[in-house]
Parts: C-alpha cells; sequence; structure tokens
C-alpha cells in the first residue's frame, strides 16, 4: 500500500509546485500526496506565529495531528529590504484580503513607486516544515533573490513573482518556466532540504 502524505496548504499553486519539485522521491518512497481538498472538513490553522518557520511547523503539526499522517507544509513570503523584511509573513494579505495576488502587488508596487533602482533588492523566502503525528520531524529555510520591477511582467506562477526580476537573469520570476522556477527558487530549495527527511521518515534513510 502507498504511503500517503499530505500537504498542508489550500494554495494550489503550491501544490502543483510541490507535486513538480518532490516528483522522483514520490516514486521512490512509494508517496500517495494527497492535498487538503481531500478533508474539506478539517478547520484552517490559525497562521499566527511570527516567523515562516513558526508558521510552517504550526500547519504540519496541526494537520498531521488532526488527521493522523505525516504531512507537509510551507510557509513564504517575500522580503523587501528597503521595508525591512515587510511584507514578510503578511505577503498573502498585504492588501487586507488574503490571497488576492493583484491587489497585493499593485499595493507594493505603489508604495515602492520612490524607491530607486538600487534600493529594490528583494527575495522570496520559504519555510518547509515535515511533521508526524505527535512530532515536528524538521524545518528548512530557501531564499531566491531579485530586485522589485516597476510594472508585472509575465503570466507565469503566481502572487509577486512578476514583478521580481531574478539575479542574475533579465526575467522575472513569472516569466520562467515551472521548471526554470522550481530550479531556483525558494521554495524548490527548502523542499529538497526536507527529502533525506522524508526518506528517513519512511524508512529509506
Ligand atoms: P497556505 O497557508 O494554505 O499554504 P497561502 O497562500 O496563505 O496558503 P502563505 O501564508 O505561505 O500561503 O502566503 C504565501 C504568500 O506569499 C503568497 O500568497 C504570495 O503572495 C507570496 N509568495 C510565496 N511564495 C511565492 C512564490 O513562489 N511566488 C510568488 N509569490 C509567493
Amino acid at each position: 500500500m502507498p504511503n500517503r502524505i499530505v500537504l498542508a496548504t489550500r494554495n494550489e499553486h503550491k501544490v502543483g509546485e510541490l507535486l513538480a519539485i518532490l516528483g522522483d522521491v514520490v516514486a521512490e518512497l512509494d508517496l500517495e500526496v494527497v492535498g487538503l481538498s481531500a478533508y474539506p472538513d478539517l478547520p484552517d490553522v490559525v497562521e499566527d506565529g511570527v516567523t515562516f518557520a513558526a508558521n510552517a511547523t504550526k500547519k504540519a503539526a496541526a494537520v498531521a495531528d488532526a488527521l493522523g499522517l505525516p504531512a507537509l507544509a510551507d510557509d513564504s513570503g517575500l522580503a523587501v529590504d528597503v521595508l525591512g523584511g515587510a511584507p514578510g509573513i503578511f505577503s498573502a494579505r498585504w492588501s487586507g484580503r488574503h490571497g488576492d495576488d493583484r491587489a497585493n502587488l499593485e499595493l507594493l508596487l505603489a508604495q515602492l513607486a520612490d524607491v530607486p533602482d538600487v534600493h529594490r533588492g528583494a527575495g522570496f523566502v520559504c519555510a518547509a516544515a515535515l511533521a508526524v503525528p505527535g512530532r515536528l520531524v524538521v524545518v528548512e529555510e530557501g531564499h531566491f533573490r531579485g530586485t522589485l520591477t516597476r510594472a508585472p511582467r509575465g503570466s507565469n506562477g503566481f502572487g509577486y513573482d512578476p514583478i521580481l526580476q531574478v539575479d542574475g537573469d533579465p526575467r522575472t520570476s513569472a516569466e520562467l518556466s515551472p521548471t526554470e522556477k522550481n530550479a531556483r527558487s525558494h521554495r524548490g530549495a527548502a523542499f529538497r532540504a526536507l527529502i533525506p527527511h522524508l526518506r528517513a521518515a519512511f524508512g529509506r534513510g
């Protein structure tokens, strides 16, 4: 029988990226990966931590304990240098409406309108957590640096992807292919770091 593991997120863009990032290890460990859409009655986890790691840990542990299954979660966001790391953990609700990607990035661009190019450094951050029932296994962090544009470009990805021009590349994160984004991204780095812990959790370490 396959080993069921739950992706503790309601963000379908994240589910798609995570399935691609975990790719080969799903077959290797005979995993049956399910999203929270398989558990519509499960209450939302309140993200009241003040760090990415605290929120990722809380999401993974709450879902693992509620379902009695291993769970993976991430908490992620955009940290802007000149804003001291904001929107940070508030990235999904920066404009006041949770998950309104367009409103969030437009508000951020307006707030930064007067900031010169040389001070527009920013980066995505992702904390990825693996929990088994009763126990947090591990949390790992990944980063994806770039410079904020003045207008959105590209239609791939989600969230703030259209306004982060990737370091060492003329393109924004939304102009990368999904494979290119996952190879360089904060989420790719954080979840690839979890793979040895997944092997250990499923007895193949
Ligand atoms: P879950 O909590 O259910 O996983 P969520 O969308 O609320 O879903 P977060 O609390 O981690 O997830 O907020 C992530 C926000 O950060 C997301 O809505 C985007 O605005 C931004 N973000 C994170 N990763 C991103 C990425 O790869 N590309 C663009 N924006 C990203």
